[in-house]
């Protein structure tokens, strides 16, 4: 008798907890996105944000430069090194290709030896500024998950702003100030980011930290931090990402913040080393960027976990009846709910390995149970 009752026990209890590993209560009415993984050796299945994996953005991306003859090498052009005038042995050429320094070298993969790199042409026209826009499209929303770095080979510059647009270019505000001096610059108090707080985490700075002069040979580096200001909600090493995402669910303005459609490098003034500019000898200014970094993912309002590049644009794979190029509308002819934008959370992770340990420790009882009731019977 009370063998058939544990029986029907077990049957019980094996079938809620497959229920509730297929879809766990606690995940209410969010779209989820779910793959089948192998985890210790069974099949299970892993419930996720509906996302899009980060990525190398800079793979997708097409560049403009303004001035459009601001390139160095037509007609070519010797340049002296910042710090040594009389070192002369920099030469571009347009028509050569070990002498060309066209725009895609910004893109390409680094790490090599000697460094591939844009170059502008010198500042010639001086006291005529000597200014460039570098513009970088996706033609598509997408979102930043890292930090923007872009690496000189000249010197960085003394004056440099980071814009963004989030419609395709039509409207641009700043993201970031870059200069050697804010206050002379562009009348601002300098500030770095590890002075603000949550509270002031989409204040727009100006920094002093990345336009110090050439002699920092080996600082080559621009950065625009998104990963410090994750971590003003995030915690140091981002381990609460629950907390960004749960804020991430409910505040437009910071989702806001990290997407955008477009991004624009604006050169206001070239690294001089000194007070004075050399009037004498101007081939020792000029802009030269060998690398960009631009880690993010397509802007799919949480309803697709793949985006795909097809005939030279970005599209996502829209799940839960959405479509259009960011799943921002609901299918035609679907009649269910409104659209909405999915959901981060909750983060199921945590939950789901903890009903899985529950069903386990329960199956483990039963079968003891049984094991000791044979005995005794
Ligand atoms: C670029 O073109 C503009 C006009 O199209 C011209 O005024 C300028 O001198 C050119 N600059 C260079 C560096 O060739
Ligand atoms: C810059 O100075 C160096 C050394 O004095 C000289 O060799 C070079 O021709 C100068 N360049 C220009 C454009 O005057
Ligand atoms: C660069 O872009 C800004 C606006 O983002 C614009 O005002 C400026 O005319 C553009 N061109 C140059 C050469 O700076
Ligand atoms: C941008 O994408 C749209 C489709 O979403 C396409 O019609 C348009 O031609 C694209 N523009 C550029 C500059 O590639
Ligand atoms: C999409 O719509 C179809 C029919 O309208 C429905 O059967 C299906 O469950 C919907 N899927 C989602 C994920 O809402
Ligand atoms: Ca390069």
């Amino acid at each position: 008798m009370y063998l058939l009752q544990v029986f029907v026990l077990q049957a019980l209890w094996v079938s809620w907890c497959h229920a509730t590993q297929h879809y766990p209560a606690s995940w209410g009415h969010y779209d989820v996105c779910k793959s089948q993984v192998y985890a210790e050796d069974r099949l299970a299945w892993h419930y996720m944000a509906c996302q899009p994996e980060a990525t190398d953005m800079t793979k997708y991306l097409t560049v403009s430069l303004d001035p459009p003859n601001i390139t160095c090498g037509d007609p070519p052009e010797m340049y002296c090194a910042l710090e040594n005038p009389y070192m002369c042995n920099n030469e571009c050429d347009a028509d050569t290709e070990e002498l060309a320094h066209p725009p895609e070298l910004m893109f390409d993969s680094e790490g090599r030896n000697p460094t591939t790199f844009w170059q502008s042409t010198s500042w010639k026209k001086y006291p005529k500024p000597l200014q460039v826009n570098i513009t970088l499209s996706w033609n598509k929303t997408i979102e930043l998950t890292d930090d923007i770095v872009l690496t000189f080979e000249s010197g960085r510059p003394e004056q440099l702003v980071l814009e963004k647009s989030l419609d395709y270019g039509r409207t641009w505000q700043p993201y970031q100030f870059y200069a050697s001096d804010c206050l002379d610059a562009f009348t601002m108090e300098p500030k770095a980011v590890h002075q603000l707080t949550p509270s002031t985490m989409l204040e727009i700075i100006c920094t002093e930290a990345y336009s110090t002069g050439y002699v920092w040979k080996y600082d080559k580096t621009v950065r625009f931090e998104i990963k410090d200001r994750f971590a003003l909600l995030a915690g140091p090493r981002l381990h609460n990402m629950a907390s960004l995402y749960g804020q991430l669910d409910t505040t437009k303005n910071l989702r806001d913040f990290f997407t955008l459609t477009d991004l624009r490098i604006r050169l206001l003034r070239p690294a001089t080393g000194a007070t004075m500019v050399d009037e004498n000898n101007l081939s020792r200014y000029f802009y030269a960027i060998s690398d960009i970094k631009v880690q993010g993912r397509c802007k799919c309002n949480l309803h697709a976990n793949s985006c795909v590049f097809d005939k030279g644009k970005l599209g996502c794979e829209c799940e839960h009846n959405t479509t259009g190029p960011d799943c921002a509308r609901c299918k035609r002819h679907y009649q269910g709910r409104a659209w909405s934008m999915g959901s981060y959370l909750p983060i199921p992770k945590v939950s789901l390995t903890y009903s899985y340990m529950l069903c386990e420790y329960f199956e483990l009882v039963f079968k003891f149970l049984v094991i000791l009731l044979f005995l005794v019977f």
